[in-house]
C-alpha cells in the first residue's frame, strides 16, 4: 500500500523535507533540478507529488494523494471539506495583512465608513475580515501581483500575505492591519485515514514528534 504526499515547490517542499528526515523519510530527487511531478523517497511505499500550492487540498480532498502539506490561507480559500487536519505543521510561516499605497488616509476611510476598493487573491479571507470590522469593500479578484493594484489605482487597499515586509516596502505600500497568523498544516484525506490507517498514524504522529522538538529549540 503507497502513501502519497502532495507538497508544492518552493518553500512549503523545503521546509517539510526536515519533518519528513525526522520520519526516516529522504526524498531522493530534487525538484528543482527534475521535470517530474512524481518523486520517489527512499521508501519504497511513500511517493512525493508535486502541485500548485492553492491545488493540494483539492488533490487530498477527492484521493489523488493520501495527504498534503497547505497554508492556512490555502486551507480557508479552499473550504477545508473532505478534509482531516490532524496537525499544525508550524512552517512557512507569516501573516495577512491590510496594505496600502504611503498616502492613503485607511483609518480615515474606515472611520468615514468609506467604501474601500480591496484587491486580493484571498476573497473568502477578505470578505469574512471586513465583515466582522463591519467595513463596506468591494473586492476585486487577482490572481498575483496584488501589489500592483493600489499603484495603477485599480483598487485602495490589497490583502495579501507578509512575511519580511520587503515586497511590500519596495512598491512603496505600508502595512495597515496584519489580522492573521498564517502557518502550514498537514491534511490528510478521511477514507485514506481509514484504508491506511496504520502508516498515515505513524507518519502522523512522526511529524508531531518532529514539530515538538522544532518548538523546544527555537
Ligand atoms: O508562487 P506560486 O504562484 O507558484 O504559488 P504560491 O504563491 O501559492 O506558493 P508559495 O510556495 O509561494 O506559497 C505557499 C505558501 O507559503 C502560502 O500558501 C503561504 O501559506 C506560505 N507563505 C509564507 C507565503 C509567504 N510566506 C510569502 N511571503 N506565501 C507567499 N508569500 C509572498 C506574498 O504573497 C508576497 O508576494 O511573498 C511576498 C511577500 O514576502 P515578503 O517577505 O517580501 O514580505
Ligand atoms: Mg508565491
Amino acid at each position: 500500500m503507497t502513501i502519497t504526499l502532495a507538497l508544492s515547490k518552493g518553500r512549503i517542499f523545503e521546509e517539510t523535507l526536515p519533518l519528513l528526515a525526522a520520519a526516516g523519510i529522504a526524498v531522493t530527487e530534487d525538484p528543482e533540478k527534475t521535470r517530474k511531478l512524481i518523486l520517489p523517497t527512499n521508501r519504497d511505499d511513500v511517493r512525493v507529488v508535486l502541485v500548485r500550492a492553492t491545488d493540494v487540498p483539492t488533490y487530498v480532498q477527492y484521493g489523488g494523494a493520501d495527504l498534503g502539506v497547505a497554508g492556512r490561507d490555502v486551507l480557508i480559500e479552499h473550504g477545508g471539506e473532505g478534509l482531516f487536519q490532524p496537525l499544525d505543521l508550524q512552517i512557512a510561516t507569516c501573516r495577512m495583512s491590510v496594505a496600502v499605497r504611503d498616502d492613503f488616509d485607511y483609518d480615515g476611510a474606515v472611520r468615514q465608513g468609506s467604501r474601500i476598493r480591496v484587491a486580493t487573491k484571498y476573497t473568502e479571507i477578505a470578505r469574512q475580515h471586513f465583515a466582522d470590522k463591519g467595513v463596506h469593500v468591494d473586492l476585486i479578484k487577482l490572481y498575483g501581483s496584488m501589489e500592483l493594484a493600489p499603484l495603477t489605482g485599480l483598487a485602495d487597499a490589497i490583502v495579501d500575505l507578509v512575511s519580511t515586509g520587503k515586497t511590500l516596502a519596495a512598491n512603496r505600500l505600508r502595512e495597515v492591519e496584519p489580522f492573521m497568523q498564517i502557518s502550514s498544516r498537514l491534511v490528510v484525506n478521511q477514507a485514506a485515514l481509514k484504508l491506511k490507517s496504520a502508516k498515515l498514524r505513524e507518519l502522523i504522529d512522526a511529524f508531531a514528534r518532529a514539530v515538538a522538538a522544532q518548538a523546544s529549540t527555537t
